[in-house]
């Protein structure tokens, strides 16, 4: 098998924290309140391989407490000191990047090379990055300052990666956190916790609270949390900016995705297919950014569509573990029945349904890879996020028709454009209605470019200078004079 050791490290790890996972607050693992848990599955074989404290509104209220009590001093330590407690936090993830990469894998359900190769060292060069940041506040940042004690809501996908999306840049604005982990991925996350335990980062700074939506819930009517960061569903996001409505919170929201991935006929169509499998096959197409649509122009649809089945029936799906699999596991079995009552959808609008012949794994929550050609763009399956490893295929004649069909979506996160022409990329990308764009390419990332949507895939930005921005606000001058503080 893969990485034995690290297994076997994983394994005792996971012994050695039950009968259940405890909260992390104000430097401290806490039993929960009221002792109630619950349960973390491992989607390649459904079994339970952790119990994890289900976090009560005292809970949070303790951890809010923990992060304001830890605010002041933190927030005026020097930016040099946050940037060294940034630096060690990478080195620390990049010295265990083993251990966290099976850890994810196992509870997540994503092959071991994505979180070996692309989650991980994401996560260290995302901390990196904002340690850049953290020493450069007072220069490139003048005149604002960090906005308090920020609960932060993160979704089971890119489990360590979004947490340090949005731990990273609060804890370098000088901000403290309570961060609810997704209730189907919290282990990496209490990993993290104890890492930031062996840095010595100040007891408080960060804080961990577990638990389902009731408990990200009682973080965001939280009286005395200022700023809410969420990544989910388009659903959860309305409600949550419904919540915060008129308390003054600062507020971003990294919602779903419908993304399109288009072939012009001059595209180097083996590039774009492996493009596509990289889209849509990713983490088993639970990406929020996923190019879930493919719109291809119709000269080279059908030559284009037969290479991309060839190329699906060489992609292997089963065990995470196994370094030699394509596609993992879909991370929890209520995901798996929402695909497939998508894919059934599909089939009954009328779509070309494809998948390939290798059998499934026999246990486990488990998705063929799936293309659907001749899809309506009205119907549900070219409309809804299906968040699974299934494809909506469309074609186009002109580039208006590709920008038409592009921004017939109500969301807007990314897109991605392939031509061998790239006057005819860049003429259509100016025409698209989305936060990231990549030509040639696609789910590429980095920590120093803003990431985030427009239209129903939220606001706010994570990465780079426009991320930070959205931990700092104006420094108040003289609190007198400020109606916003008087
Ligand atoms: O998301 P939820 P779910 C989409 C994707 C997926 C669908 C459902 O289409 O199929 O959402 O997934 C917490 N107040 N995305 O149900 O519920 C929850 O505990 C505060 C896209 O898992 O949005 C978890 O930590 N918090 C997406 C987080 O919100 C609440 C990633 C996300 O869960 C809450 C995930 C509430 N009322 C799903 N209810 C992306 N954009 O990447 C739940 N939560």
């Amino acid at each position: 098998g893969p990485a034995p050791e690290a297994k076997d490290a994983v394994t005792a790890w996971l012994a050695k924290h039950q009968p259940g996972f405890r909260h992390y607050i104000g430097g401290a693992f806490q039993a929960p309140r009221d002792g109630k848990l619950f349960d973390v599955h491992n989607p390649a074989d459904g079994s339970v391989i952790a119990k994890v404290a289900q976090g009560s509104a005292a809970d949070v209220d303790a951890a809010v407490a923990a992060a304001r009590a830890a605010f002041p001093a933190w927030s005026k330590t020097s930016g040099e000191t946050r940037a060294r407690y940034l630096y060690a936090i990478a080195r620390h993830v990049q010295k265990r990047e083993r251990f966290l990469s099976v850890l994810e894998s196992i509870d997540n359900g994503k092959p071991i090379r994505e979180s070996r190769d692309i989650d991980v060292p994401l996560v260290a060069r995302h901390f990196y990055h904002h340690a850049g940041w953290a020493a450069l506040l007072d220069t490139e940042f003048s005149g604002l300052g960090p906005v308090g004690v920020c609960g932060q809501i993160i979704p089971w996908n890119f489990p360590l990666l979004m947490l340090a999306w949005k731990v990273a840049p609060a804890l370098a604005a000088g901000n403290t956190v309570v961060l609810k982990p997704a209730e189907y991925t919290p282990l990496t996350a209490l990993a993290l916790a104890e890492i930031c335990d062996e840095v010595g980062l100040p007891k408080g700074v960060f804080n961990i609270v577990t638990g389902d939506g009731e408990t990200g819930a009682a973080i965001v009517n939280h009286a005395d949390v200022d700023k809410i960061a969420f990544t989910g569903s388009t659903e959860v996001g309305r409600e949550i900016r419904k919540a915060t409505a008129g308390t003054g919170k600062k507020l971003s929201l990294e919602l779903g995705g419908k993304s399109p991935f288009i072939v012009f006929d001059d595209a180097d169509l083996d590039s774009a297919v492996e493009g596509v499998v990289d889209a849509i096959w990713f983490n088993q197409g639970q990406v929020c950014c996923a190019g879930s649509r493919l719109l291809v122009q119709e000269g080279v649809a059908e030559r284009f569509y037969d290479k991309l089945k060839r190329r699906m029936e060489t992609l292997r799906v089963g065990d995470p573990l196994d370094k030699s699999i394509d596609i993992g596991a879909i991370v929890a079995k209520v995901q798996l029945e929402r695909i497939t009552k998508l894919v059934e959808q599909g089939r009954r609008e009328g779509a070309a349904c494809f998948q390939p012949s290798a059998p499934m794994p026999g246990k486990g929550w488990f998705f063929p890879p799936t293309l659907f050609t001749d899809v309506a763009p009205a119907s549900t399956i070219a409309q809804v996020e299906i968040f699974g490893p299934v494809l909506a295929a469309m074609t186009f004649r002109t580039p208006d028709e590709a920008a038409a069909l592009a921004n017939n979506s109500a969301y807007g996160l990314s897109a991605s454009v392939w031509s061998e022409n790239i006057d005819r990329c860049l003429d259509l990308a100016a025409r698209i209605k989305a936060g990231v764009i990549w030509i040639n390419g696609t789910n590429m990332f980095d920590a120093a470019a803003g990431f985030g949507g427009y239209r129903e895939s939220g606001f706010g930005r994570e990465g780079g200078r426009e991320g930070m921005i959205e931990y700092l606000t104006p420094l108040k001058k003289n609190s007198a004079k400020d109606p916003a503080k008087a």
